[in-house]
Parts: C-alpha cells; structure tokens; sequence
C-alpha cells in the first residue's frame, strides 16, 4: 500500500521545535554562527518591524545555542544598538567569533554623528555575553570609506582568522572591502582594500574547507548567495557561480556557513513564516551543505523539514 506523506505545514509564530525556520517565537535575520566546545552559537538580528511596515527594524541582537542544530535555547538578549553610545540606530548584520579566550562581536550599526552605516566590535568573556563595546568608537566609519556612493557601504562584517593568528575583516554593500586585524582584534591592521571582479551585493562570509578559502556572499536583488574560491584570502578569488537561490519570499537571504559533528551546514533566512513573514520580518532557517570532490560546493537545497538532529 502507497504510504501517504503528510506535507509539513507552513511556520506560523510559535513555540515548535524542528523543521524550518528554526526560531518560530520572534523574527531573526542575518545569522551568524560558531562552534564552541561540542555547541553551536547562532547570533542573529531581530526584525522588529509591525505588520505591513516594510521597512527594517531593528535594536539588538540575538544569541541561541544548541548541541545538536535542531533544540535551540534563547539566551537573554546579549548586544543592543545602544550598548554602543556612538551609534543611533540599526542592529544590522554582525558576527562572534572567538580568540585568546574572548569572544568579539562586529556589528553594522548607523553611526551617531557621521552620516552612514559603520561597523563597531564589542567583547566578552562568553559566548553568551555580556558584550561591551571594545573601542568607544567606530572600528570602521564611513569617512573610512570616502568613495561610496551609498550610505549603507560600511555593513555585513565577517571575521577569519587563518592558522597563522592573522585576522581579517571583509565587509561592504556593492563593493567588498578587506583589512587585516591586529592581534587584539579590536583596531586595522594597515589599508582597507576592494576584492574586485564579483558580482557582489552584500553579505560576505569567509570560511576554509580542506585548503581552501571560500567567500560567499549576496549576488543582485533580490539575493541569491553565490560564491567564489581562492588559495589565499588576499586573493585572488575565482567565481564558482550559484549556492543558494533566491528565497522568493525575502529579498536578502544572508547566509552563514559552519562545520558541525562532520557535517557541514549551510544557515540562512528567508520569509517564509506565515503570519506576516517576508523581506522585514525574516526567519533564520538552516540546510545541509555538501561538497564535490573538486572541493567546488553542490547548490544548497531549501528545506521546510530542514535539519534532523546531530549527533
Ligand atoms: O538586516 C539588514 C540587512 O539586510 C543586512 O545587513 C543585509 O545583509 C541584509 O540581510
């Protein structure tokens, strides 16, 4: 006899565990995430905005964690716009990433007192925080930046740290910039430079697979991620074409990319809770990634069931 498959349901606003969008109890976007001693850190904005109003919303950030990618566990509110006294307004897309025992958040906020978006860096001795801001100012302010066009170029941190210590920040809307980081994570090391020949919208992440470097980021609007390899992170990079395809029901699909139990994940949002979900009221979902012999990535499939639990 033919078994009936049961469609799984649409996400509404809730408290269910399993399946996608992974946090069904408020609206989360631009997700971040690390792994620290057997568990899993999803850091992530919070869109706040009312129904019907399209535009972003957004004053703090989110931290959740779980052991096996399916149970997530909300941790009180870790870093808000306002924990940095230079910033206005603004919890943009950021990332946590550990060294030498703390942890360092970058954030895209919009600077108080110059015009435009700007990246600041807090830290903390946990993963969960307390976050205090590192500097008292701006680790990259617009005027850092002076060719831009747009007033949203300073977003969408993403930090790596190869094996020899030496941290870089990538970051930027229509243009991709770089920088080294000073050991102390909190202060550029030498010029900001432009990774050229993409495509490129927003939203870079920077991960390292079997030798390779890999930059990810958004392509056009509305987004698709795709991406490009490289044997070195100054470059230069290789285009490598599509990984995930345009959500549909978002405009941005912001992704994160980790290693998990031997697994590797791919995280990302779209619109797909159904109360009033869409391109200002996001939801973080997560899939498989797979590899090719080739060390090229096989285009991510977007699940409602998502992830089974890691073990
Ligand atoms: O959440 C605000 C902006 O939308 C982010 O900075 C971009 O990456 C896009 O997801």
């Amino acid at each position: 006899m033919a078994q009936t498959v049961l469609p799984v349901p649409p996400a509404t606003l809730g408290a269910t565990v399993g399946g996608n969008p992974i946090i069904k109890s408020k609206y989360t976007a631009d997700p971040s995430a690390m792994v620290q001693k057997g568990t899993v850190y999803l850091y992530t904005g919070h869109d706040e905005a009312p129904p019907k109003q399209e535009r972003y919303v957004m004053h703090e950030w989110l931290c959740f964690s779980s052991t096996d990618m399916v149970n997530w566990t909300e941790h009180p509110v870790p870093l808000r716009v306002s924990d940095f006294a230079w910033a206005k307004d603004d919890a943009w897309a950021s990332q946590v990433v550990a060294r030498n025992g703390k942890f360092y958040w970058y954030a895209a906020v919009t600077h108080g007192t110059i015009h435009g978006k700007a990246i600041g860096v807090a830290v903390a001795d946990s993963p969960t925080g307390p976050f205090k801001d590192a500097r008292g100012t701006a680790l990259v302010s617009p005027d850092m930046t002076p060719d831009d066009k747009i007033s949203w170029a300073d977003i969408d941190p993403t930090v790596f740290v190869d094996s020899k210590g030496q941290g870089y920040l990538f970051w930027g809307n229509t243009t991709c910039y770089y920088a080294k980081l000073k050991p102390n994570m909190t202060e550029l090391d030498g010029p900001i430079q432009t990774v050229s020949g993409l495509q490129y919208t927003e939203a870079p992440w920077v991960h390292e697979h079997n030798g390779w470097y890999y930059l990810s980021y958004a392509s056009q609007f509305p987004e698709k991620i795709v991406y490009a390899m490289s044997r070195s992170l100054e470059g230069p990079w290789e285009y490598k074409g599509i990984l995930n395809e345009v959500a549909g029901n978002s405009n941005t699909n912001h992704q994160a990319i980790i290693d998990f139990k031997g697994q590797s994940y791919f995280i990302y949002h779209n619109g797909s809770i159904n109360n009033d979900g869409g391109s200002f009221r996001r939801s973080v979902c997560i899939d498989y990634l797979y590899y090719n012999k080739d060390g090229t990535m096989k285009r991510v499939v977007m699940t409602s069931e998502g992830v089974k639990a890691a073990k």
